[in-house]
């Protein structure tokens, strides 16, 4: 029967996940990492250095190495690639990819003797590429909020973010005229790839697209009036909205035993497609993803904004709306904890909870070593309501571990209260991660079979534009393999720390007194 493979373009790697949906297998899997495996291109954890900690870019020349590299590496597992009947995939979100006239052509005329990466480099009009790690918009941001107010969040899902594709793109127009003058083409890293694999111009899916600051949600196109503020002649520097299958695989990938022509499906986001390959695509169950950024998500019943505005609606692959939170400190983070602790992950991830208890005498520490999303603070420093240096590795890291689960509790109140929560992501492994976020949101904690659930999304996605129902996929892919259920002797203890978060994350935050976004 047929495969579908499935790529998850994400911040520090790519990785891709061979599917047999009728007999419910998995079949391959192959993974890239930036800093092992592509160390020439110097995006140790997915960006650039760059003097101001504000700016996060990559080079987008390394997710077309990676990309070749994937598929050979994906050959090499013996898959039969011949098999493959259809592509999904996904990209980080908000990231942009700039392309000059060159690009049309450097697509279409794609030769298998050389690599992407050759083939591609004359036809970006900016090197580098802003990711969602960069917090460098506040200005072009504080712009867009003066010139629409509270209809940017009624109408794109958002109000103005730092890391949102149009105030990156605004920034851009504005410092480097020139080059902007010479785009022709904006892509998301999603959208990037995806018409890589096809040979021209992908479109950008409402999962994605809604990441920009410029999708009109209730219309499902580009809002003309803030593309036209955004920057010159936005618009028709922008693909088109689209889903469904974008187009068909290019001659170029026969060299990895794919056949040409087979339906490549319109690409996402990372955060939609895990919605899609944790099984929570319908409402009612909500998503903790824990990689480079900490997300919280699930799909909405009904189109709702944060009223503090620091969340987000995206459009679901499956069909409505999303919302999400987002945390820049994720993973990253921890380590760092975990390191300045001088503990190991089997420390970090069990033991330390066997030497604390829940609530940890009512010690936190936001582990906030880079500028954080939610809530938007631009000044990085880790804040705790103790002697954080002085404390025992086991406090420190209770401490990181809780106030993290706390933040995402306070922050996604607006989505809804959920009785079960599925983990996912690489640290969702951790049993003293995942029972702390079972007594912190008091609900039952599920892990299903597949970790990398984008990648899993984005094969679903390929078998769903192929006619297979979502449906028959998540009883066969996210089966629950493990639960962990909430503690209530300690519901009375998280309630009690609530309050005491949104306090540790206002000491200080910039935005508190402009009353744009209430932190
Ligand atoms: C979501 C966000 C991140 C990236 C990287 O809004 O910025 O989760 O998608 O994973």
């Amino acid at each position: 029967m047929a495969f579908y493979l499935g790529i998850d373009s994400s911040t520090q790697s790519m990785k891709g996940l061979v599917i047999d949906p009728a007999a419910g297998n998995v079949v391959s899997s192959a993974s890239v990492n930036f800093n092992a495996d592509l160390p020439q291109y110097k995006c140790p954890d997915g960006a650039l250095a760059h003097a101001d900690p504000l700016v996060k870019h990559a080079d987008p020349l390394m997710w077309l190495a990676a990309l070749d590299l994937l598929l050979a590496r994906l050959k090499a597992t013996g898959v039969e690639m011949g098999r493959i009947a259809a592509i999904g995939g996904d990209g980080q979100q908000h990231g942009s990819v700039y392309l000059n006239g060159r690009f049309a052509q450097a697509l279409s005329g794609l030769n298998p003797s050389n690599s992407l990466a050759e083939q591609l480099s004359g036809a970006l009009a900016r090197p580098t590429s802003p990711i969602w790690m960069d917090s460098s918009t506040s200005a072009e941001c504080r712009e867009l909020d003066a010139r629409f107010g509270a209809r940017l969040q009624a109408d794109t899902g958002s109000p103005a973010i730092e890391r949102f594709t149009g105030p990156q793109i605004r920034k851009y127009a504005k410092t480097e005229p020139e080059r902007y003058a010479q785009t022709e083409r904006i892509h998301l890293v999603s959208s990037f790839l995806c018409s890589v694999l096809i040979g021209r111009d992908a479109p950008i899916d409402s999962g994605d697209g809604a990441g920009m600051n410029l999708l009109n949600l209730s219309t499902l196109a580009w809002d003309a009036e803030i593309a036209a503020f955004t920057a010159p002649g936005l618009a028709a520097k922008l693909p088109r909205v689209g889903s469904g299958v974008a187009g068909g695989l290019h001659a170029y990938f026969a060299k990895y035993g794919l056949r040409p022509d087979i339906p490549v499906a319109v690409w996402t986001g990372d955060n939609p497609a895990s919605l899609v390959g944790t099984g929570a695509w319908n409402a009612g169950v909500a998503v903790v993803s824990l990689g480079t950024s900490d997300t919280f998500f699930a799909a909405l019943d009904a189109f709702r904004t944060d009223p503090e505005g620091c969340g987000h609606v995206f459009g679901n692959p499956a069909g409505g709306f999303m919302s999400l939170a987002c945390f820049k400190n994720g993973s990253l983070a921890r380590d760092r904890v975990r390191q300045e602790a001088g503990a190991s992950w089997e420390f970090f991830d069990k033991t330390a909870f066997e030497l604390t208890s829940a609530g940890n005498g009512g010690r936190l520490a936001l582990p906030w070593f880079v500028p954080e999303i939610t809530p938007p603070v631009l000044t990085p420093g880790l804040r705790a309501n103790f002697d954080f240096a002085a404390a025992a590795p086991e406090i420190r890291i209770r401490a990181a571990v809780e106030a993290q689960a706390l933040a995402l509790r306070s922050h996604a109140l607006w989505i809804g209260s959920f009785d079960t929560i599925r983990v996912t992501g690489g640290a969702s492994k951790s049993p003293g991660i995942r029972q702390t976020l079972a007594d912190v949101f008091q609900a039952r904690v599920e892990s299903i079979a597949v970790a990398d659930s984008a990648a899993l999304g984005g094969a679903m996605l390929a078998a769903h534009a192929d006619g297979v129902p979502f449906g028959k996929m998540t009883e066969a892919f996210s089966p629950v393999t493990a639960v962990c259920d909430p503690r209530a002797d300690y519901a009375a203890t998280y309630d009690r720390l609530l309050p005491v978060i949104r306090e540790l994350e206002t000491s200080g935050c910039p935005y508190a007194a402009s009353g744009s976004r209430n932190c």
